[in-house]
């Protein structure tokens, strides 16, 4: 019979549920026989199960109640019976399908349960309220094994113990797109550690206060998430041979500078400005000369100086606290202060045309005077950088007059370098302040938090290193949890049936590959001195037209199909961010400052600069260094590695709406990140697989005594499967693979206590035989 619903068809691309009344269809385990009457989530008639055989579709209630509805059994699905309502492990579900993932997770998340098990991912989702999961006494109770449920807690806990047993570094690795709950899970992370690895002189807390800084100073409010992390992060605690906290080292990747000195609609920019405005003691404004955020230029623009709920003036006050705690001077955090001053009146320097040719002058009224004050150069020598530049005329140089969109962008490019330092000059001042004790053993947790996937209404070349950045972490999930897995099993020529997965590598590749790539081709674009942002646009339509993760678009605009969705950018200005020029004209600028941190900055960038080469090609003084693009590239690659020589644990974080409100957990927004990091198929591997495994000879070695007698010629193999036979380990519950054995969960236990008693038993039988003799 033709179906009668509106039920979804199963498709290679399966579409999202647009109304309630339409149903979930997945292509998962099918109920063979008869159609089933079934309903969202929880709803289940009482004939399903006294049936014993529940069904389960999402179907809107309403159209239950007013109408029968029939579908083809090929598209429904089997629900799970009631015991198995909001189990904490996804992999315990006897029906694996999506309708029933979403419902577990909504059912829990609805009593603030937001974690889960999907194998061995621990799942976290958003509640976007204080939920009661944390603090002293929840601590005590994981630490001391009291609780077991999953918990950051208790991926935090097994890394140290892992860390402490095994003598191995290990690694948190955190993912989910922007919004979804990185940086917080990361901090929960953190305190777990500092409270486990803490009493050492204090060093723990000053680590959860770095947080406090970098957050400051690294987030912002965007259009998904009221304090998004504009960088990424890789924070390594080190601990003694005691296992407390030994020191403590910050990385940091990528600042998006751009937000500096320009924002979108409704963002802000980096929060520490706002807090200073309101927040900076009066005996202080003056000498910073600072006015409210709202008088700024740099922070107007967006009209929206606000975040509802943060009271910027506190924060401020926090971070003062924090800036003590790390041990940074008065002195040099008012420097600091003066430098972000400096940046907001950079912005309001304004310029005037002179001529037909757009050529400008700098207006000189307060903003000039005020930034130069800040900033200790003389008004002049500001003014001069702004407006013109010294060129190159055969053997002579000239001064040239700016047109209006280069003294704007010279002005920008100072803004920006001056924050960029200050924020890695912030780190460098916490690193210095964490770093390691005489008695580090080289034994560390890393946790990373980086920026996640974003999609706003425009994309520029930022979100293109963000997106390439959440690409690259997904296939490193992609290749430990489906690749390394399943090629264990296939090596080792045990009987594996394939799950399949959505592999992003060529995705991947498609940044990364030489010379035709995203990035190979930008450099190259970059480097030259002609070559403008269309341009770009038309190499990568003209290479990658028939890719299916790419897709050319109109003018100078191209759309790339991440993983977690399809994303539009816009090429304007990807050169010039690529490239990132700093002009001598700036250096030297900096380089004539009395205050300390300038002078600082500008050395730093000179050395940068002899690393690099000078370069005449456009006919000005521009130092040409690794390009944005090429060096995140690098840095991600190293990341990568540095995690690979490590143990890891993964935690992946799910936004369950993009209005950032407690209470409520959209199934299609939900779905489409559980789809897109494959958690369906984590677990279905996890479910299927055989988490213990262990070589025919450590196993012989170990359980062999509990053989009685054996002939010494026997093999270890032989071996093994005599042992196995001897305890009846059902042959479903084991595999035997060339090298080793591969055990279901939970099956070793069998053996182990059984080990236990025997040992138990000799150790009796030895204690009378010794109490006899004596
Ligand atoms: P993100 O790090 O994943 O986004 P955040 O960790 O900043 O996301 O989380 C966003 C907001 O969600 C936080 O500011 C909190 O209000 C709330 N939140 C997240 N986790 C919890 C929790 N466990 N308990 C209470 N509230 C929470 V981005 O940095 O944008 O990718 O670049
Ligand atoms: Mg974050």
């Amino acid at each position: 019979p033709k179906p009668t619903s509106r039920a979804r068809l199963p498709s290679a691309k399966r579409p999202l549920p647009t109304s309630k009344e339409e149903m979930e269809v997945e292509d998962g385990e099918k109920c063979n026989g008869k159609l089933g009457h079934v309903a969202p989530g929880s709803v289940r008639t009482a004939a399903d199960d006294a049936k014993g055989r529940p069904i389960k579709k999402n179907i809107s209630l309403t159209a239950l109640l007013l109408q029968a509805v029939t579908v083809p059994t090929q598209d429904v699905l089997p629900a799970n019976p009631r015991i198995l309502d909001e189990v904490d492990d996804l992999a315990q579900l006897s029906y694996l399908n999506e309708p029933s993932v979403l419902h577990n997770l909504q059912c829990r998340y609805s009593q603030d349960s937001i974690y889960s098990k999907a194998g061995p991912v621990l799942l976290s989702v958003n509640p976007f309220k204080n939920v009661h999961l944390y603090g002293d006494d929840i601590v005590t109770a994981y630490r001391k094994k009291l609780l077991d449920s999953p918990h950051v807690y208790a991926i935090a806990d097994a890394a140290y113990n892992a860390m402490r047993a095994d003598e191995v570094n290990q690694s948190i690795v955190i993912s989910g797109e922007s919004g979804a709950g990185k940086t917080e899970t990361a901090k929960i992370a953190m305190q777990y550690l500092a409270a486990l690895g803490g009493g050492n002189g204090g060093i723990e807390s000053k680590v959860v206060q770095t947080s406090c800084i970098l957050e400051a100073f690294g987030n912002a409010k965007t259009t998904r998430n009221n304090n998004s992390s504009r960088f990424g992060k890789l924070i390594e605690m080190n601990f003694n041979a005691a296992g407390k906290i030994c020191g403590a080292k910050i990385q940091t990747f990528l600042l998006e500078k751009s937000r500096v000195v320009q924002l979108s609609e409704g963002e802000r920019s980096y929060h520490i400005f706002y807090q200073l405005c309101s927040g900076v003691p009066s005996s202080l404004r003056g000498r910073l000369r600072l006015r409210s955020a709202s008088e700024y230029k740099y922070l107007n623009q967006s009209e929206c100086l606000q975040i509802p709920n943060i009271d910027d003036a506190q924060k401020f006050h926090h971070l003062m606290g924090a800036l003590d705690s790390i041990r940074i001077c008065k002195e040099d955090q008012e420097h600091a202060f003066e430098m972000l001053a400096a940046v907001l009146w950079l912005g309001n320097i304004s310029f005037l045309v002179t001529d037909n040719q757009n050529h400008i002058e700098v207006v000189s009224d307060e903003a000039v005077t005020n930034a130069a004050g800040l900033m200790g150069c003389s008004e002049q020598d500001l003014i001069l950088t702004m407006s013109t530049r010294r060129v190159r005329a055969g053997k002579d140089e000239v001064t040239k007059s700016l047109t209006l969109e280069q003294a704007i962008d010279t002005r920008d490019a100072l803004a920006m370098f001056i924050y960029v330092s200050l924020f890695d000059w912030l780190v460098e001042q916490m690193n210095l302040s964490l770093s390691m004790g005489k008695d580090n053993m080289g034994r560390s947790i890393n946790i990373l938090d980086m920026y996640g996937f974003e999609s706003h209404k425009k994309n520029s070349f930022e979100q293109f290193c963000i997106n390439y950045a959440d690409e690259r972490l997904q296939q490193h999930f992609n290749k430990h949890l489906f690749k390394l897995e399943q090629e264990e099993y296939e090596l080792d020529g045990i009987d594996w049936k394939r799950v399949d997965f959505e592999d992003n590598q060529d995705c991947v590749d498609l940044f990364e590959k030489t010379p035709i790539g995203f990035i190979s081709i930008l450099d190259e674009l970059s480097n030259l001195p002609k070559a403008t942002d269309l341009a770009f646009a038309a190499k990568l339509k003209h290479h990658f037209s028939t890719n299916r993760w790419f897709k050319g678009e109109r003018g100078g605009t191209f759309s790339i199909r991440h993983h977690a969705g399809e994303v539009l950018y816009e090429t304007g200005k990807f050169l010039e961010k690529n490239q990132d020029p700093i002009h001598s004209e700036i250096i030297e600028l900096l380089s004539s400052c009395t205050g300390r941190l300038p002078q600082s900055f500008a050395a730093l960038l000179k050395q940068s600069k002899n690393r690099g080469s000078a370069s005449a090609q456009s006919g000005m003084s521009v130092c040409r260094k690794q390009s944005v693009a090429t060096k995140f590239k690098g840095k991600l690659f190293k990341l990568i590695q540095h995690l690979d020589s490590t143990k890891q644990h993964f935690i992946r974080c799910i936004r369950p709406n993009n209005k950032q409100i407690p209470g409520a957990f959209e199934k299609d927004i939900a779905l489409e990140q559980l789809r897109s990091c494959g958690i369906l198929q984590v677990v279905r591997i996890s479910k299927s697989g055989y988490p213990v495994r262990i070589s025919h000879q450590e196993f012989t070695q170990r359980y062999v005594s509990l053989l009685g007698e054996t002939k010494d010629c026997q093999d270890p193999l032989s071996l093994s499967i005599a042992i196995l036979q001897k305890f009846g380990i059902v042959p479903e519950m084991y595999q035997v693979g060339y090298t080793k054995l591969y055990f279901r969960k939970s099956q070793i236990d069998v053996l182990e206590d059984v080990r236990k008693q025997v040992v138990q038993g000799t150790l009796e039988v030895q204690k009378c035989f010794i109490g006899q003799h004596a």
